[in-house]
């Protein structure tokens, strides 16, 4: 991110989330109903937590919007937390995969939760909040992010997505209580999640994002950071619980000869422009979009919060203790797919600013049709 400035501060059950951007222009449209659309989105999906039952986030715009529109200053957010808790007893025993242990002893704090209040997936409502305004300057200029959820605890939608126009893609996903386009894979992968909870454990998986409508040569080859490919990398893999991320179809690349990875070019003579039978690159090459739909998926681990705990250590006692069993979700999954469009609108925005500039919608707008004509 290099436009864009963003903080979030907040504990999972201190008062509220609370977050800054800053480096909107002026002029773009925002109201506290798109946030809230967004908020809603990231809390569904099948297999969350109590939690999500107890939240209706909904944000406050303190700063930077009046009369329904940004002034080019900082934009700052609230979102208030239902469930706040004081006393909550100390804890001492971490739970294996978490944050609790390399936290705690970074920090050095002897109650875990000083370290896990702050680790929760709870601060990604702010992420997706801030992100919103994001997505809008995205949408202005006509491009459009969705995301998919591929696989579920082993479970996996084979269906091959490329043909699909985002409208359908949307009205298919929405309608999936895991948000995938296959129904049958969908009912698969409810059964998977209803299966860890009964045995106590979680689950995790894959997911995509896809973004159409975006224009060539945002990032650049011309030196290593500022590849769009790293910048979209660090924005995801710094989602919680995501291990492994890919452009286009790139693990699969890696078995196979080039002849048989890269998109062929052809000349449509009717449109006068250059096609691309294929998108395996995912719509970045050499660092920069290629006007194809960006591609990009990740992989989230099985959430570390176990209703049938791991063997752990208690830290105070230094002696075996089971981990500690505490209130979590079950799968996170079509959660992580809307939280990392968000992450992706962030970067994919920044771009757009970068390389058109403008202090004002109204003058980004006559930099980007310059930019059409030339
Ligand atoms: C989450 C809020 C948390 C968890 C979950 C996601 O709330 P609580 O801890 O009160 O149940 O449900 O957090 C985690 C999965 C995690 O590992 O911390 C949220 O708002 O998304």
């Amino acid at each position: 991110m290099r436009v864009f400035r963003l903080l979030t501060a907040g504990e999972s059950h201190g008062p509220a989330l609370c977050g800054i951007i800053e480096g909107l222009p002026a002029g773009l449209k925002v109201s506290a109903e798109d946030i809230d659309r967004q908020l809603a989105r990231r809390q569904a999906g099948y297999g969350r937590g109590a939690r999500m039952s107890i939240e209706t986030d909904r944000a406050q715009i303190l700063a930077g919007v009046r009369g329904g529109r940004t002034l080019g200053s900082p934009l700052a957010l609230l979102i208030p937390n239902k469930d706040r808790q004081k006393d909550m007893p100390v804890l001492t025993v971490p739970r294996p995969g978490h944050a609790d242990l390399a936290g705690s002893l970074k920090y050095g704090h002897a109650d875990l939760r000083d370290t896990l209040e702050r680790a929760s997936a709870r601060e990604t409502a702010m992420r997706v909040a801030l992100a919103v305004p994001a997505r809008l300057l995205l949408a202005e200029f006509g491009a459009r992010v969705s995301s998919r959820v591929v696989s579920i605890g082993g479970e996996t939608d084979g269906t091959d997505p490329s043909g699909l126009s985002p409208a359908r893609w949307e009205r298919l996903v929405d309608a999936s209580p895991v948000r995938c386009l296959d129904p049958g894979a969908g009912r698969r992968m409810t059964g998977a999640i209803d299966a860890a909870k009964a045995a106590g454990d979680t689950v995790g998986g894959v997911f995509e994002v896809r973004v159409w409508g975006l224009p060539p040569g945002l990032g650049s080859h011309v030196h290593w950071d500022r590849r769009l490919d790293g910048d979209l990398g660090a924005a995801l893999m710094a989602l919680n619980g995501i291990k492994a991320m890919e452009i286009g179809s790139g693990w699969g690349d890696a078995g196979l000869r080039g002849s048989e990875v890269h998109d062929a070019l052809f000349w449509d003579k009717s449109r006068s422009r250059l096609t691309r039978k294929t998108n395996r690159a995912g719509g970045l090459e050499g660092g920069t979009t290629n006007g194809e739909a960006l591609v990009l998926r990740a992989a989230m681990k099985p959430l570390a919060s176990l209703a049938k705990p791991l063997v752990s250590v208690d830290l105070r006692k230094r002696r075996a203790a089971p981990a500690p069993v505490i209130r979590s979700d079950v799968c996170a999954v079509p959660a992580a797919g809307v939280i990392a469009e968000s992450l992706a609108a962030l970067e994919l925005a920044d771009a757009f600013l970068l390389k058109l500039g403008g202090d004002s919608i109204k003058e980004l707008r006559s930099h980007y049709e310059a930019s059409l004509k030339g």
